[in-house]
């Protein structure tokens, strides 16, 4: 393996993005004035070639999925983002949607005698959904499945909820824990710096808020994911400030599980004008990502918004991870225009996905602890065996 990555940097003919190969090789930490380099530079054979060997080094072929669903609890939100095609503002009520805490109960209902492992709970800021709420809602699911890992809410949302509630942040993230709460998704983040921040989701948390809600989280002991909206009207030194944040808060903290680069997809939203990226500009984000966050343990690549045939590819640039079975329980990505108009595969699916791409499929719960290794079973025993579905 050595050799090849060797061979690659050798035959590189820019100078200092040979530099910038030989310290990853030697596991030393590429900077921002690097990372820059790398996006205005470098193609897609080198940064690939780099993160496969990264990749390889940190976890092998492993791949990992989860058996997972949604809960949207409503699309009510009193934001104005942009980019998103999934909210209807408080005066446009009428046509979204807001479910009970009976609805969403019983949804967790739905999946018993299932083997799913966790449930991502995330949705738009409703001026009544309050953080009692939310409270009595978590109490519920694990009065219901105490083992069900539940992760939920960005800091957008909570940050709303503390403060409608008058607590801080400290105080908030305390309460939810006790109720329920096991650890929370990595939305809300989009791209960090103020002047992209102010034309996109100019009036919701800001990155000090949002840095601040996983930093207590993490203090708290719960763990934490992160993620970034690339490929719209954001330059390249944008994407390293915001993988710098997050690396430097990871240094910090530890709390951070894994990275997830988020494709914008513009399909009947306010930035329906700004083109899509292509594919080699998503592999190079998704290549780049992993040579950058050196700290964090993970990188995904979610299926339901990239496409599961360009989150196949980014297992060969990267990628440890694609996310779950989901079974269709999200709608931000499909109103965004997703391909994946009705995201569910089943867990025969995506190991036959990740075998494709001659990766060893594994299942994990939300911490990361193995739950299967499906790399020596045939697929059709999954199928036969419901357990396992
Ligand atoms: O913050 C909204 C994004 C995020 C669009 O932690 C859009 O495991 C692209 O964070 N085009 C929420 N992206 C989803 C999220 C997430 C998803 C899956 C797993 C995890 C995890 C977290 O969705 C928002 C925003 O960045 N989003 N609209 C759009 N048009
Ligand atoms: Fe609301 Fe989230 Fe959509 Fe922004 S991205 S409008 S905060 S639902």
């Amino acid at each position: 393996m050595s050799t090849n990555i060797q061979q690659v940097i050798a035959a590189e003919q820019n100078p200092a993005l040979r530099t910038i190969g030989e310290k990853i090789m030697n596991r030393q930490r590429i900077t921002p004035e690097d990372g820059l380099l790398l996006f205005e530079k470098a193609g897609l054979p080198f940064v690939g070639a780099l993160a496969n060997f990264v990749r390889e080094r940190l976890h092998g072929d492993t791949t990992y999925f989860n058996r997972n669903f949604h809960i949207e609890p409503t699309n009510v939100c009193v934001f104005a983002c942009s980019f998103c095609s999934y909210s209807r503002l408080y005066a446009h009520r009428e046509e979204g949607w807001e479910l009970t805490t009976d609805q969403m109960l019983n949804i967790v209902k739905g999946y018993d005698g299932k083997p799913v492992t966790e449930v991502h709970i995330v949705g738009g800021v409703h001026p009544k959904l309050t953080l009692e709420f939310f409270a009595d809602l978590l109490r519920k699911i694990k009065a219901h499945r105490p083992e069900l890992h539940i992760k939920g809410f960005t800091p957008v949302e909570l940050d709303y909820m503390f403060r409608k509630a008058k607590m801080s942040v400290e105080d908030g993230m305390k309460y939810l824990h006790e109720a329920g709460l096991d650890s929370l998704p990595g939305g809300g983040a989009e791209i960090f710096a103020p002047e992209v921040r102010e034309k996109i989701c100019a009036d919701k948390v800001d990155a000090i808020g949002w840095l601040k809600i996983h930093e207590t989280a993490h203090q708290l002991g719960m763990h934490s994911n992160a993620t970034m909206l690339y490929g719209h009207i954001e330059e390249f030194r944008h994407r390293i400030d915001h993988m710098e944040r997050l690396r430097q808060l990871q240094d910090k903290t530890g709390g951070f599980n894994t990275f997830i680069p988020l494709k914008f997809r513009n399909k009947e939203n306010d930035m329906s004008n700004v083109p899509e990226s292509g594919v080699i500009e998503d592999m190079r984000m998704y290549a780049i990502a992993r040579l950058y966050m050196d700290n964090f343990p993970h990188l995904k690549a979610y299926w339901p918004m990239l496409g599961r045939h360009n989150a196949q590819l980014t297992l060969s640039f990267g990628v440890n991870d694609i996310d779950g079975t989901i079974d269709d329980s999200t709608k931000i990505y499909s109103m965004a225009g997703s391909e994946e108009q009705n995201p569910a595969m089943t867990t025969a699916q995506l190991v036959t996905l990740i075998k494709q791409a001659k990766r060893k499929p594994v299942e994990r719960d939300t911490l990361y602890k193995v739950i299967h290794d499906y790399s020596n079973m045939d697929v059709n025993q999954i199928d036969v065996n419901p357990q396992m579905n």
